[in-house]
Order: C-alpha cells, then structure tokens, then sequence
C-alpha cells in the first residue's frame, strides 16, 4: 500500500490544479483510477491510453491540445521518458506493475518498495479519495482482488472468492459492463467515460433507473451479445485434453483477455489459451490455475514473440 506520506501528497496535487489531465489504461481498474480522481477533482480531462502499455511521445497532442495544469497517469504500465521531458508539466504517476527508473516524475508505485505486492491502482487511488467505494469495488474486482473496505452497496460478497464475486455477483456484472463499453469506437468509449463520471449509483446502470444508466447499459447489451456468442462457441470447444485452446478471427473487438479469463473459471483445471489471428498474428492470452508464465518465456525463445503477465 502507499503510505500516509505518499497519500497525502496525492490527495495535496489533486486539490491544488484547475485544469489536470488523466491518462489512464484501457480496462475496468485503469476506468475505475481515473473514475476515482476525477470524481474528486471534477476538473480536466480524461484520456484512455487505448491498446499500447506505454504512454510516449504521440501522447505529447493530447497535452498540447488540453493545456493542463499537472497530469496524473493511472495504472499505465509505462511512461516514456520523452513524454515526461516533452509534456514540460508535472507528472503525477499511480501504478502497480513492476516498477521502472524514470526522471522528473512524481512516481507512486508499492511495488518500488516491495516487489511482489499485488494492489491494483484503483485500490491505491481509493486511498486517496476515500469516496466512491462501488466505483471503488469494480476497478478492483476487474483486476482480481476482493476489496478489503466496506461497500454499502454489496454487503454480502463475503465468503465468495474474488472470481465467484466476478460470474455470480451483480458487482461482476458491472466489472463486465465496466470492461466491455471500453471497446468499439473511440466517439463511444468517451461518451459513455463522460456519462460514468456523473452516475451516482450502481443500480442505475444494473436496474437501467435513470437515462444515463440506461445508456451505458445499452452499449454495454449490444457488445456482450458479440462476446456471448463466441463465447458460447468456445465452449463447445472444450474437450478432454489438459489444454483449452481457443483460436477466433479478427472481429470488430478483441475479447481475448475476458474469454480466458471466463474459459479458465469455467474449467479450472485446464490451461486455457485464447487466440485472435489478426493480420497473420496470433494475439494470445495463457489462463491456468499454475504459473504458466516460465513456459510460456521458454517457448517464445526462437520464434517471433512476445510475451508479459
Ligand atoms: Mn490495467
């Protein structure tokens, strides 16, 4: 966890700028980071660092073109030095992937002083802005760790694990729907972003009580039909070898990461492997209840690949 120290000087940098920007990455707990700090602020602008893990120097338009006062950066794997040196404006980063030496940066990361805690960024913006605990419970869920704070509204997620809390719980529904408006079209994905910032509770958006709620969980409807279906399709897939692979055609979306992650609760006692072929590349995501990272660094040596956790 961050320290008091480290907590109240974030809370300081939110509540001393007009105009901040937030660049934040394109999933439930990146949403959920950036939902937190703007929430508290309600000032500025939010840029979701779409497909790439890195925030580099393309960036350096958006800076140009909202002319923030202070930037803050959420769960972003990577800041390039050149964006930092380029944005000529103080930085503020909160994130929990292993950790990086950077210059001229305001860089929060619990993972600097120990190196295998796991706590998403959601987690550590929630102790920064004590509010918003549903929002709060999502981001955190969507990156697989059970909140450890109160949220009035799920009293009962206690006893259930954190991938039962994700497929049979109404927060793992909103994990989902937190998840999936975060593809198709850029227009889209802003709009429904803007329309998150202002809802004010979840049942809004499950039970669809106000207008705003309905909307994104319309959006949410239409793109959960596309990946229900190929779900559905991988599941007939499976068999009785240890391993489940899956391999789809490129689509309008890539649900790679939500399948595995769905096939493996499924069937946990296989390895899941789920592919999307896009222009002659396999984009792969490896699922499985054991380490599978170590072999799967092995087995890249030698051909064209990459590979990460
Ligand atoms: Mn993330």
């Amino acid at each position: 966890m961050l320290s008091k120290k480290e907590v109240s000087q974030i809370k300081e940098e939110l509540e001393n700028c007009q105009n901040p920007l937030f660049f934040f990455d394109d999933d439930a707990d990146g949403l959920c980071s950036f939902l937190l700090l703007y929430r508290l602020v309600k000032e500025g602008h939010g840029v979701m660092v779409k497909s790439v893990p890195n925030l580099d120097a393309r960036f350096l338009r958006k800076v140009e073109e909202y002319n923030p006062d202070k930037i803050f950066v959420t769960d972003v794997p990577i800041v390039e030095q050149e964006f930092i040196d380029g944005a000529k404006r103080k930085i503020i980063w909160i994130d929990h992937h292993p950790p990086v030496e950077r210059q001229g940066i305001s860089y929060f990361n619990p993972r600097k002083q120990k190196k295998d805690v796991y706590i998403p960024a959601t987690r550590l913006c929630y102790e920064v802005v004590k509010q918003d605990e549903w929002i709060a419970a999502v981001g955190c869920v969507g990156d697989g760790y059970l909140p450890d704070f109160p949220v009035e509204e799920w009293t009962d997620l206690g006893g259930k694990n954190v991938w039962e809390v994700m497929y049979t719980h109404p927060l793992g529904k909103l994990v989902q729907i937190f998840s999936f408006i975060l593809k198709g079209k850029t227009t889209d994905i802003n709009q429904s972003i803007r329309v998150l910032t202002r809802i004010k509770s979840p049942s809004e958006i499950i039970n669809g009580e106000t207008a705003q709620g309905k909307f994104i969980l319309k959006r949410y409807e239409k793109i959960a039909q596309e990946y229900e279906s190929l779900r559905d399709r991988a599941m007939k897939k499976a068999g009785k070898d240890k391993i489940f692979l899956f391999v789809y055609q490129e689509q309008e979306n890539s649900f790679t990461s939500d399948l595995a992650g769905e096939l493996l609760y499924r069937h946990p006692d296989k390895i899941v492997v789920v592919a999307r072929e896009k222009g002659g590349e396999l984009k792969t995501s490896f699922r499985a209840k054991i380490a599978v990272e170590p072999a799967m660094q092995r087995a890249l040596v030698g051909v064209e690949g990459r590979g990460g956790a």
